[in-house]
């Protein structure tokens, strides 16, 4: 039986100040999250500013988790603007979120930058939530499977069965993402059965059978308990509707 997990994923919004205040709101009320955290895991992706106040307002043992949504493949030096895997160890982050569409579309991140950054990760005592997914004319040409198969290969080449157990995947399909647009649950139950036979091939199937995948891509509480009532969809990794105490506590809600 695999555990939700449901992440937040703010990108570029909440500085510090925004983010106190979120966590009041969302943790910081006793029986707001009673229950919720030991049903499904709940993790917060802040931006890098934000990570200290994040940490403050839920202290180092809260249910909740913390996450960055990118890191640095090099432990330290000239990396202008980069931010490193013990810097965020010392925040008592324990997630991070590599290879997000943004990051390959808008930032060049290619397979290889990802992997690097997926091991690093792991040999940091850092969870990867490692995202994968098509554009829509990659669905259109057919070539869901093939670029699927490639991005996870690459992304997960010479990271071993035990590393393997702390990833957690995050589909999302590239035109679902910020648009409205949810996949149908068919379309995202059989893209998630597709990804998990494919670490089936390159580990075996108890490995697969034990990753979380979670689902990405205009999730709110109004489609999470359907999309989460698929077999292989594990959780959400939530961008819009994650901006808003109410809204991510009503998809945490919907999910369980
Ligand atoms: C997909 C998702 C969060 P949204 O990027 O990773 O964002 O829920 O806004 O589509």
């Amino acid at each position: 039986m695999r555990k939700p997990i449901i992440a937040a994923n703010w990108k570029m919004n909440k500085g510090p100040r925004e983010t106190e205040d979120f966590l009041n709101t969302f943790a910081g009320q006793p029986g707001k999250l009673d229950g919720l955290t030991g049903q499904a895991d709940v993790v917060i992706a802040p931006p890098f500013v934000s990570l200290p106040a994040a940490v403050a307002s839920l202290n180092s043992a809260s249910a909740v988790a913390i996450a960055a949504q990118n890191m640095s493949d090099q432990d330290s030096g000239a990396y202008t603007g980069e931010v490193s895997a013990m810097m965020l160890k010392e925040l008592y982050v324990r997630y991070v979120i590599l290879g997000h569409s943004e990051r390959r579309t808008l930032y060049g991140e290619t397979d290889a930058v990802i992997n690097a950054k997926i091991k690093k990760a792991c040999e940091s005592n850092l969870k990867p939530i490692f995202c994968i997914g098509e554009t829509l004319e990659e669905r259109e040409g057919g070539k869901l499977e093939t670029v699927l198969r490639t991005q996870i290969t690459g992304g997960l080449e010479g990271i071993d069965e035990k590393d393997m157990k702390e990833v957690v995947i995050a589909y999302e399909p590239v035109w679902a993402i910020g648009t409205g647009v949810v996949a149908t649950t068919e379309q995202a139950q059989d893209a998630h059965a597709f990804v998990r036979s494919v670490v089936a091939d390159l580990y075996s199937q108890e490995v697969a059978d034990k990753v979380r995948i979670q689902y990405g891509g205009s999730m709110k509480a109004a489609n999470a308990a359907e999309l989460l009532a698929q077999p292989d969809i594990d959780g959400g990794l939530v961008g819009g509707a994650s901006l808003e105490p109410g809204s991510f506590l009503d998809l945490i809600k919907a999910a369980v």
